[in-house]
């Protein structure tokens, strides 16, 4: 019964090792970027700061003056937050492998998903997120590769599982992805 229970531990754990984006031997922090997140009439709503850790990618927003409640939030193909009334330059989500989107889509999730954003009464919001779906500068799907990257919050609730990106409707607010100084 030992034995077993081993093997069955042994195999979830290169799973789970072999879905992290990160797989580089060295765990060098050794990538930070931080983004301006703006709104539909681009006014500065907050900000976005990004650390690279071995296996993934830290980050905290804050922003204000955002609608009360779910909106789904994403990490975008482009560095582009134009045209402001639709952001569309900054394409659709980080997807390298073309998989569906989605954390509870069977086949799922895109590389840029990301929990839904919870904005209390008063508009504003602060949050500490991690993800090992994508790294900032290596590996597929990178945050700041040639084109860049966007951070994305939605007009709905993201619902985890609808295509092509959970029902979130519209884009409110943007930020472009920028590489800056550890510290
Ligand atoms: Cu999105």
């Amino acid at each position: 019964m030992f034995l077993i229970r081993m093997a069955v531990a042994g195999a979830a754990a290169a799973a789970f090792t072999n879905a992290y984006a990160g797989t580089d031997p060295e765990p060098a922090i050794s990538a930070e970027a931080r983004a301006a997140i703006v709104n539909n009439a681009g006014e500065e709503i907050g900000s976005l700061h990004l650390v690279q850790g071995p296996r993934g990618v830290l980050m905290t927003l804050s922003a204000r003056d955002l609608p009360p409640g779910k909106h789904g939030m994403h990490f975008h193909a482009v560095g582009s937050c134009t045209p402001l009334e639709s952001f569309a330059d900054a394409g659709g989500h980080i997807m390298p492998k073309g998989l569906p989107h989605g954390f509870l889509h069977p086949e799922g999730p895109h590389a840029g998903n990301l929990p839904n954003l919870i904005v209390a009464e008063d508009g504003t919001v602060e949050v500490e997120l991690y993800t090992n779906l994508l790294m900032l500068d290596r590996g597929d799907g990178a945050i700041l590769d040639e084109d860049g990257s966007t951070l994305m919050i939605h007009t709905n609730e993201d619902d985890h599982v609808t295509q092509p990106i959970g029902g979130s409707g519209g884009r409110i607010a943007c930020g472009v992805i920028k590489p800056s100084a550890n510290k």
